[in-house]
């Protein structure tokens, strides 16, 4: 695959896609899409996680406001060419590979979406979230209404659209847009650093978990409890048939294997701000 406005590269089991506009704030053309698209539909079967990051100083401006200045799109042109959105992002949130997005500076509008599709969010501290669309004269279609609101909580995403102000990285972690916080200042490693790090332990676990966990669990919360629970038992037996089910049970059980205890090494210690 060879890409115009994505890098993309590999270390180890873990894929690395970088947004390469930082001359127009990463923000996301037709043409970036539509390579956003292509690398989330052809992921290779090595590839266990995905890191998710972008160059310079913004990780994504949103709609490319000028491309859609430029292009005076009729209000059928501009649903199909967010139905484009939806169909890029879904590839991102239910392709069954973990995408462990790092963010910086301006996380706004179409790149908030973006972020949204993301199953783990890592934050620089000079990250804001924003939805401007209302100063813009137009409305969310890169799947907010459905991704963002479900992290923030509807009534909240109402409010930020209306106000159009902006969420600081603090407030950030405290809605859920972001999971970890890293401040280089009080000693923490960079984000970036620290989002690779996650992402190769992520890639560590069993395939068909992490497939279950990053297809299945948002689907669930939108079914009744009967399905839910009907749901999750027929994607049990689905990760039971997994070849490594026995090897890492065995490994526990023949005391080979990390406990899950904070001193153990079983787990990262994440760049997280109290409260
Ligand atoms: C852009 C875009 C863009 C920058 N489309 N070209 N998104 C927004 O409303 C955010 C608009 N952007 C900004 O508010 C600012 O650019 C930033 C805060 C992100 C960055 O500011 P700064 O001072 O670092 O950069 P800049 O000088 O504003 O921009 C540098 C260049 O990037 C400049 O182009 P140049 O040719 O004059 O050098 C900008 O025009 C260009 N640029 N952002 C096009 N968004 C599926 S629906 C989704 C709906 C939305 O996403 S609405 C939110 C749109």
């Amino acid at each position: 695959m060879s890409f115009q406005y994505l890098k993309t590269a590999e270390i180890g089991a873990v894929g690395v896609v970088t947004l390469d506009r930082a001359s127009k704030r990463n923000a996301i053309d037709e043409a970036t899409l539509a390579e956003i698209e292509e690398y989330f539909s052809s992921v290779p079967d090595h590839i266990k996680a995905i890191l998710l990051k972008a160059e310079g100083e913004h990780f994504c401006a949103g709609l490319d406001l000028k491309e859609h200045f430029d292009k005076k799109r009729t209000p059928v042109e501009f649903m199909r060419v967010c139905q484009g959105w939806h169909r890029a992002f879904d590839k991102i949130q239910f392709g069954g590979i973990p995408v462990i997005a790092c963010l910086q500076g301006a996380v706004v509008g179409g790149g908030l979406e973006l972020a949204s599709a993301a199953h783990v969010r890592v934050a620089d501290v000079s990250t804001y979230f924003a939805l401007p669309e209302g100063t813009r004269g137009i409305f969310t279609g890169g799947g907010a209404t459905v991704r963002t609101a479900r992290i923030v909580s509807a009534p909240r995403m109402v409010e930020m659209m209306l106000t159009g102000r902006i969420v600081d990285v603090h407030e950030g972690h405290r809605l859920g847009l972001a999971h970890h916080v890293c401040d280089p200042a009080r000693g923490d490693m960079p984000a970036a650093e620290f989002a690779l790090e996650l992402a190769q332990k992520i890639a560590g676990n069993a395939p068909l978990s992490n497939y279950a966990m990053v297809t299945s669990i948002s689907r669930i919360a939108d079914m009744s409890t009967t399905d839910g629970l009907f749901a999750e038992g027929l994607m049990i037996a689905v990760v039971q048939s997994g070849d490594e089910v026995q090897q890492r049970v065995g490994e526990f059980v023949a005391k080979k294997a990390a406990k899950v205890k904070p001193d153990s090494g079983a787990g990262l210690a994440p760049q997280r701000l109290p409260g």
